[in-house]
């Protein structure tokens, strides 16, 4: 039955093509229809943009560690800590700040056992681009 094979292969690669197809989508939707799936471990102590979204959103890490911020986005963002526009909470995630496309930045060390919230600076409003590290 090699006609039954190779419809069966075709229907196959069309499913995989339209997965491909959902995935490589780039548009720059801020809505909560953020489809990417945020895998990461909230103890990572990577935090990747993509799609105009950070992931993981809050992570917990033990007190000494930089944090990393790598910017996967098809746009610049600037990665400063809470309050906008004072960023004074937690200094230490402003040495992060201004990220282009491809680049990633670590924290200063953060040695205070806290609760630091940061926010993409250029896009202050974007729920989606604000999170949090907690410091235990
Ligand atoms: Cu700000």
């Amino acid at each position: 039955m090699p006609y039954a094979r190779s419809a069966a292969a075709a229907v196959a690669f069309a499913a995989v093509a339209g997965l491909a197809t959902a995935c490589g989508s780039s548009s720059p939707n801020t809505g909560p229809s953020t489809s990417t799936t945020c895998t990461a471990s909230s103890t990572s102590t990577t935090i990747t943009i993509s799609n105009n979204a950070v992931c993981p959103q809050n992570i917990t890490v033990p007190r000494g560690t930089q944090v990393t911020f790598m910017n996967s986005d098809s746009r610049t963002h600037e990665m400063t800590s809470d309050p906008h526009p004072e960023h004074t909470d937690c200094p230490e995630i402003n040495a992060v700040g201004n990220l282009v496309p491809g680049q990633n930045r670590q924290t200063s060390n953060l040695v205070v056992a806290r609760r630091c919230g940061f926010h993409d600076h250029i896009a202050f409003e974007v729920k989606a681009l604000q999170g949090s590290i907690t410091i235990q």
